[in-house]
């Protein structure tokens, strides 16, 4: 495989950017060697400066679900373009976008378009701590809500990958506003609301964790948050911002049946450009500025461009889609697993529709202590050994795999000639 080009690119880049990049996993910190640097992208392919071609399983961490340049997202892009970029007032592709999320996702009864998921949950919980008048928090180790101050506790995704406990330069007295909770225990989030009550403003959680690896939380986990943030009074806030019409038509809300107060979006309704939108029940979302005094706002807040890409990156996805996505995640899933046992490694594959994780472990981990328990080590070695064969993970053990419309069973079939090649080379080590 060359790599030149992609070397001499990351040396300029590494002189440009803290770590030679603009968000921190990306740097292969804890897989170790050097990123690649890609060139172009199609379908569910990524092609690097060198010309190597890797079936792609980051799909820039999730927005891709329909592949990458999908013929129809690139034309409604061209239309919008021709028409403008960035107007910076209203413009109806947002009326669209918004009109779709909310057939889709019902309990958003008012939404509030913003940049980024960081943005969006930093959004969400600001009006959470003005609607209920109180200032404390509860997230989940090893969740990941962006990179606002107050979610940067026991977090997972960068936090977790570098091993940074949590972030120099939050204020103490601000991190202290925030309660983190091990996840899919019921036990430890009941004692945190016997102990604190009417203290806590919400529960914020990604329904099917995707920053700690993939770790579905259990239905009964769900409905005991649901039944303990209504008797005290707090907000549930779901983190859909990965699982938002990822996991299914209506999100993981849809696919639990569980009604969250607020939701938090990202990736996929901006269909690859820069897009986060928090909403829910109509008598919260009132407390948003210009109706309520909670100040949010954004020059580039419903950017026509993103809009317009989120609408058509909607449309493609059918409930055929996601059977199709779930079939190459099954199948994927289940040959990871046998091919492991074959060369007798043992290994737990997660997985919901369009996202998985391979843990080196022998039991399916439930929470961050079971994922911080499996063999990082083993996980590194696979992944360079699958790099090397022109197959792309996330570089680090705590990113969910993210399959798209466009992986088939040529792309499944390559994907598991690949393992089989990386699992043989791991019984060996
Ligand atoms: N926090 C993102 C994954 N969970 C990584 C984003 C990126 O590096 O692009």
């Amino acid at each position: 495989m060359k790599k030149n080009l992609s070397a001499n690119a990351m040396k300029e880049a590494k002189e440009l950017f803290p770590g030679g990049v603009n968000s921190p996993v990306r740097a292969f910190q804890s897989v170790g060697g050097e990123p690649v640097v890609m060139d172009s992208a199609s379908g569910p392919f990524l092609k690097d400066l060198d010309g190597n071609i890797y079936i792609d399983y980051i799909g820039s961490w999730g927005p891709m679900i329909a592949g990458h340049n999908h013929p129809s997202v690139v034309k409604k892009i061209e239309q919008q373009l021709k028409k403008g970029i960035s107007f910076g007032t209203p413009a109806q592709p947002e009326n669209h976008l918004a009109k779709e999320i909310m057939s889709r996702m019902p309990y958003i009864e008012k939404i509030r378009m913003v940049n980024s998921g960081t943005e969006a949950v930093m959004s969400a919980i600001r009006l959470a701590r003005a609607a209920t008048g109180r200032e404390l928090i509860v997230k989940f180790d090893g969740g990941y809500h962006g990179h606002s101050d107050s979610v940067l506790v026991e977090a997972g995704s960068g936090i977790s990958t570098l091993g940074l406990p949590d972030s120099p330069g939050v204020p103490r007295n601000l991190a202290e506003k925030s309660i983190s909770v091990a996840y899919n225990d019921n036990e430890a989030i009941q004692q945190v609301f016997e102990e604190k009550r009417e203290e806590i403003a919400c529960v914020v959680v990604e329904p099917i964790a995707g920053n700690m690896g993939c770790i579905p939380a259990s239905t009964d986990f769900l409905k005991h948050l649901r039944l303990l943030t209504t008797k005290y009074s707090a907000l549930l806030i779901f983190d859909e911002v990965m699982t938002g019409f990822r996991v299914g038509t209506n999100g993981a809300q849809g696919l639990y049946n569980i009604q969250p107060d607020l939701t938090v979006l990202g990736k996929i309704i901006g269909g690859g450009l820069p897009v986060g939108a928090f909403g829910g029940k109509r008598h919260l979302m009132r407390e948003v500025a210009p109706d309520g005094p909670v100040y949010q706002a954004g020059t580039l807040s419903g950017n026509p461009l993103a809009m317009t890409a989120g609408l058509a990156t909607l449309e493609l996805l059918t409930g055929e889609t996601y059977s199709e996505i779930w079939k190459q995640t099954q199948k994927l899933a289940s040959g990871f697993e046998e091919i492991a046992e074959s060369h007798s490694i043992k290994v737990s594959v997660t997985k919901v529709c369009g996202m998985f994780s391979i843990f080196f472990t022998k039991s399916t981990p439930r929470n961050f202590l079971d994922v911080k328990a499996s063999d990082i080590g083993r996980f590194n070695r696979f992944f360079h050994s699958m790099l090397n064969q022109g197959i792309y993970f996330g570089p680090s053990a705590y990113e969910a795999a993210f399959v798209s419309a466009s992986h088939n069973e040529e792309t499944t079939k390559k994907t598991l000639q690949a393992a089989e090649t990386a699992f043989s080379e791991l019984s060996q080590t």
